[in-house]
């Protein structure tokens, strides 16, 4: 498109460029909804049809190359077409075929090309705001005036995430344009009838430059997006524009939109060619303003059609995805499998100075930091140094690199998707692990599924540290871990390392693997000393787990927390039973050590996990039922020793008895030695 700002561009002939691309989106996604109604095209389409001006405005203003950065939503067509994206493996995408943008991993509500300025398209309302201020925050770190762009809608005005990342956005004053779209519409509900006050006051009330304008007036619209873009490049900060539009279609394609006759607050019904249709103001104003004939107006249409008839030909003639192509693997960029077997033996004792877990894990984010500036730490408190974990940090890196933020937990974690993706590597602290639950729509529905969504364009390289587990008299919503369920999420990594030792080494591979780690560290143990030797591990050679003692009659295998308790007991079992423990500590949850165990469990023949985590689902079931699936010959049923399925308690003697603690352990593994019968777990 012609450049407005250079001053051969006559006015009238940006005005055009602004109508071609408008009519570029509109015939395109008139053309998917053909299909969609010939059954050509699987799933859901929501089309933008009514909107095309905000797209056009502001996506032909951005410069991908520069490091301009968009995200959008589950009705993204529009901006993509607008940002210049191939128009064929747009459709290719939305036909669900092999050659489309993200090879039918992600279809219409997923496009993305985020070499050319889309990171992602979102099927979660409010989902991909986070990430744009990753984006922003990663050109204000470089320096360059890039922007980033975050799409949504009315709906999304209501959603946590968006009124967090408004925040966190002026707070940081990063550079992010926030374009509303407000159709009038939320799904099926009038935006009237759901949102307190109005939209623009709302925004404004976040202190930033704001303009509310009608999102039908193409001419408008652009005004306000050169204005806004040029003030977000200059470095003020964020702003934000707040479009008024029609949605000329339903919701989604079929959508017959009977609920209209529910609601006197729905926006009056429009149609496309009506008088309310962009396209249709745009054509009136170019004849009237400008001189446009109606012959050059009509050339301009036909030569669109032109293009979007190749493009729907393309996804036609792409072939449909092979199954036989779709690897487990291709959630990560670094699948674990890449990774040696560990050594069967304990390693010799490594003699480092002797350090709490906690200053293993500072040094390890200090030696990180030292060595590799794309790394930043974020999160609440982080200056401060909750748990002296990143304590002193600050005064040696400065506050560029370790950012204090509101409490604000969808904003920062998806700050840091955006970050990364934009090559930043960011580590997330989340101060509890309990507190994952309300991020857990960015931790599991967009860092664990970015780079699989995108067809592996991208790979997330963060990790998002918590304090896990009980043992501090926390309570009940302080004193979880929530690892069975990291875990469980394809795309997501996830370690708890159990001494000061591993601690370090795990969380340096952490930082330096390609792909999202959830990062838990006991907080029973932060005090806990042991000796640390500062050695920089490669992601695919850190230990996956320690084997802390060899012994042949049953292999004990101790997560993290519990590892104090378990120690104890193999001394215990080997003194006063003379029974001989084989003492492993996972390390990784996800991958997980499984060839130390099953070497192990092919000399002692008996297990016992301990966990204090969850006894349904959790970490130990896990465990024994991949066991079982190895086909190793037991002497004993497994066994599992884990808290009972009730909250964590409170008081000292209740929580004390919640804990699998040595006492425990050491009658457990006994009575499984002795072939006793084992209590099941509560
Ligand atoms: C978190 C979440 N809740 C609900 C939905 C279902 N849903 C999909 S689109 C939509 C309406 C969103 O309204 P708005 O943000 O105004 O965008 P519009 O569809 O009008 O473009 C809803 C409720 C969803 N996808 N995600």
């Amino acid at each position: 498109m012609n450049d407005p700002m250079k001053s051969d561009v006559k006015p009238h002939e940006h005005l055009i460029d602004l109508y071609r691309v408008m009519v570029r989106i509109r015939r395109f996604e008139q053309a998917v909804a053909q299909a969609w109604r010939a059954g050509e095209v699987p799933g859901l389409v929501h089309t933008s049809i009514g909107g095309e001006a905000v797209a056009a405005a502001v996506c032909t203003r951005l410069d991908p190359e520069r490091g301009d950065r968009i995200t959008s939503t589950h009705r993204g067509h529009g901006h993509a077409i607008a940002l210049g994206l191939d128009a064929g493996k747009c459709a290719a995408e939305i036909f669900g075929r092999r050659d489309g943008l993200c090879r039918g991993r992600g279809g219409s509500m997923h496009l993305a090309d985020p070499q050319r300025g889309l990171i992602g398209c979102n099927g979660i309302v409010g989902g991909g705001v986070p990430a744009a201020l990753g984006a922003a925050f990663a050109a204000q770190r470089e320096g360059n005036r890039a922007i980033a762009v975050a799409f949504f809608g009315d709906g999304a005005m209501n959603q946590g995430a968006v009124l967090e990342s408004l925040n966190l956005a002026r707070v940081l004053k990063l550079p992010v344009l926030f374009v509303i779209e407000d159709n009038g519409f939320g799904e099926y509900t009038p935006a009237a009838a759901v949102t307190a006050g109005d939209i623009a006051t709302r925004l404004a009330a976040f202190d930033l430059r704001m303009e509310s304008i009608d999102g039908g007036d193409a001419t408008g619209v652009d005004a306000a997006a050169e204005a806004l873009i040029a003030y977000c490049r200059a470095g003020h900060g964020p702003a934000a524009l707040h479009a008024r539009t029609v949605r000329l279609t339903g919701h989604h394609e079929g959508d017959a939109q009977a609920y209209r006759r529910m609601t006197d607050d729905a926006p009056a019904p429009a149609s496309p060619g009506g008088a309310a249709d962009p396209l249709v103001r745009l054509r009136a104003e170019l004849k009237r303003e400008c001189g446009i004939g109606e012959q050059e107006l009509d050339s301009i249409v036909r030569s669109i059609d032109i293009e979007v008839e190749a493009a729907l030909r393309f996804a036609r003639l792409s072939p449909l995805p092979d199954p036989t192509d779709m690897t487990v693997a291709e959630v990560w960029a670094a699948p674990p499998h890449a990774r040696p077997a560990p050594s069967a033996a304990p390693g010799a004792p490594e003699i480092g100075e002797e350090t709490t877990m906690a200053g293993a894990l500072n040094a390890a984010l200090a030696d990180a930091m030292a060595e590799d500036e794309r790394v930043f730490l974020i999160g609440e408190d982080v200056r401060a140094g909750v748990f002296g974990v990143t304590g002193g940090l600050v005064e040696r890196f400065g506050a560029e690199r370790v950012i204090d933020t509101p409490i604000s937990e969808s904003a920062f974690v998806g700050l840091a998707l955006g970050a990364a993706v934009c090559g930043l590597r960011p580590v997330v602290e989340v101060m509890f692990a309990d507190f994952t639950a309300v991020c857990f729509d960015q931790i599991v529905n967009q860092i664990a599924k970015w780079r699989f969504m995108t067809g592996g364009q991208v790979s997330v390289p963060l990790v998002i540290r918590a304090a896990a587990g009980a043992g501090l008299r926390a309570g009940a919503q302080h004193s979880q871990s929530f690892a069975h369920l990291f875990a469980s999420f394809s795309g997501l990594k996830c370690a708890m390392p159990g001494t000061p030792q591993d601690a370090y080494h795990a969380l340096r591979a952490a930082i330096a693997d390609p792909d999202p780690v959830i990062f838990l560290e006991p907080k029973a143990l932060y005090e806990v000393t042991g000796p640390v030797v500062r050695d920089g591990h490669a992601p695919s050679s850190a230990p996956l787990s320690r084997h802390l003692r060899t012994g042949e009659d049953l292999t004990l295998v101790a997560f993290a927390g519990t590892l104090p308790g378990a120690i104890e007991a193999a001394g215990r079992l080997a003194r006063e039973e003379n029974i001989a423990a084989d003492l492993i500590a996972p390390i990784g949850i996800r991958p997980f050590d499984m060839t130390t165990l099953t070497r192990s469990l092919a000399r002692t023949r008996r297990l016992l996990v301990v966990d204090d985590g969850s006894a349904v689902c959790g970490l130990a079931d896990h465990v024994i039922a991949a066991v079982a699936k190895c086909g190793i010959p037991l002497a004993a049923p497994p066994a599992s020793l884990t808290p009972p399925m009730t909250p964590v308690p409170f008081s000292p003697p209740l929580e004390d008895a919640w804990r699998p603690d040595a006492t425990r352990i050491f009658a457990t593994a006994r009575a499984l030695v002795r072939g006793e019968t084992i209590p099941a777990p509560g």
